[in-house]
């Protein structure tokens, strides 16, 4: 099912505008930092003035590249990421065009296989590493984090010059919220039957969410919406699905593709490239450090051990979204993930939600196998 939205044309205006603005700022001595992940609080990067864009990890092409030198057998995100990086900067044809824009990359440290390969990117380019508590509930995590997160705002001071002042934070916790808002906006249309959006559209526009300037993707966003709330959608023609699990980075559209040429009516995403996003706000009545520390912290990424969030998520985002049935996406080799699976599917079991889990990478060779798999499951929910 797709509707033809208008305004999904400002995402691919906006994109080559964004390239030339970064540019810019550049020249401007502005500085620019690439991130791979959603624990890196934008707040406190634009707090201090520098702007910041996410690198690729969708794109096929830099997968060879990076398995030269990187083991075969790890989950392609991580792969297409440092091939990504390491092809750019040696100045190869394949290059992600936002490496050579950006002054340092701030890593985080989630799973094995990003923390190791983030071991390797400063003999290409300087790179920070936020630290993060594996244990959320933990009664010192918090307190551990809030230091890790001053540190860094601590760190991107001496990188810009600038001061970290807690006006800026504050007016960056506000902006950062309202793009928050404005994207429970467009999730809260897709809860109407039919939709008036497609799965796969969606999943467009939120891989832009980090490399457009958040005013941009803000207006994009509210183009969108005001466009859907003028629209009549085409009546369903499958089940509505929830995706949950791995993030889809740019260029991957794979599996949200599939699920609708067989069918299948995506409603909501639980990923990186979903509700992990912007589900829940900064609470901007206290004070701003901690505020960022705690709603960070509790980023539902199944790096965290135990983490029994996300599984309650997932359950309440299944029946808010009154779905058939949920697809459990998993990269290859990505064990976090693969592992957590269980969990979810013992707990939409409870629940009478029918769950299909898949496993895939980036390639095409399993796209008709999984086609038929998800075929099977649409006409088993339907
Ligand atoms: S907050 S999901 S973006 S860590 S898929 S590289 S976990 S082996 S990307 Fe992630 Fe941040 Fe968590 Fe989101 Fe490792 Fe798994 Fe690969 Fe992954």
């Amino acid at each position: 099912m797709t509707m033809p939205l208008q305004n999904l044309d400002y995402f691919v205006e906006a994109y080559d505008r964004r390239i030339d603005q970064l540019k810019e700022e550049r020249t401007t001595g502005r500085k620019i930092v690439g991130i791979f992940c959603l624990f890196v609080p934008d707040e406190i990067i634009f707090a201090t003035g520098a702007d910041r864009i996410v690198l690729c990890g969708g794109k096929t092409d830099t997968i060879a590249v990076a398995e030269q030198s990187l083991p075969r057998n790890i989950c392609p995100l991580i792969k297409s990421s440092y091939g990504a990086v390491i092809d750019a900067c040696c100045g190869g044809a394949l290059a992600c065009p936002h490496v050579g824009l950006i002054d340092i990359i701030v890593a985080e440290a989630t799973c094995d296989g990003k923390k190791k390969m983030y071991e390797l990117l400063p003999a290409y380019i300087p790179t920070y590493v936020l630290d993060l508590p594996q244990k959320p509930d933990s009664p010192d995590a918090l307190a551990y984090f809030l230091g890790e997160l001053k540190k860094f705002g601590a760190f991107m001071e001496q990188l810009t010059g600038n001061a970290l002042r807690e006006e800026a934070l504050r007016r960056e916790i506000h902006s950062s919220n309202d793009t928050r808002r404005v994207v429970h906006r467009l999730f809260a249309l897709r809860r109407r039957d039919p939709p008036p959006i497609s799965g796969t559209q969606v999943l467009r526009v939120m891989q832009r969410q980090f490399f457009l300037a958040p005013e941009r993707f803000r207006e994009g966003v509210r183009r969108i919406c005001d466009e859907m709330e003028r629209s009549t959608p085409e009546p369903r023609k499958g089940p509505r699905v929830m995706i949950a699990g791995c993030p889809m980075a740019a260029g991957n559209t794979k599996m949200a593709e599939i699920i609708e040429s067989k069918g299948g009516t995506i409603v909501v995403e639980e990923s990186c490239t979903g509700t992990r996003s912007f589900w829940d706000l900064v609470d901007d009545n206290k004070d701003p450090w901690t505020a960022l520390a705690e709603r960070y912290l509790a980023i539902p990424c199944a790096c965290m051990t135990p983490n029994d969030q996300r599984i309650v998520r997932i359950v309440d985002l299944a029946k808010l979204y009154d779905v058939d049935g949920v697809v459990y996406y998993t990269l290859q080799f990505c064990h976090s993930y693969n592992i957590e699976r269980l969990r979810v599917q013992q707990a939409l079991k409870l629940e009478k939600i029918p769950m299909l889990a898949i496993e895939s990478d980036y390639g095409n060779s399993d796209a008709e196998q999984i086609g038929i798999r998800v075929e099977a499951f649409m006409e088993m929910i339907g």
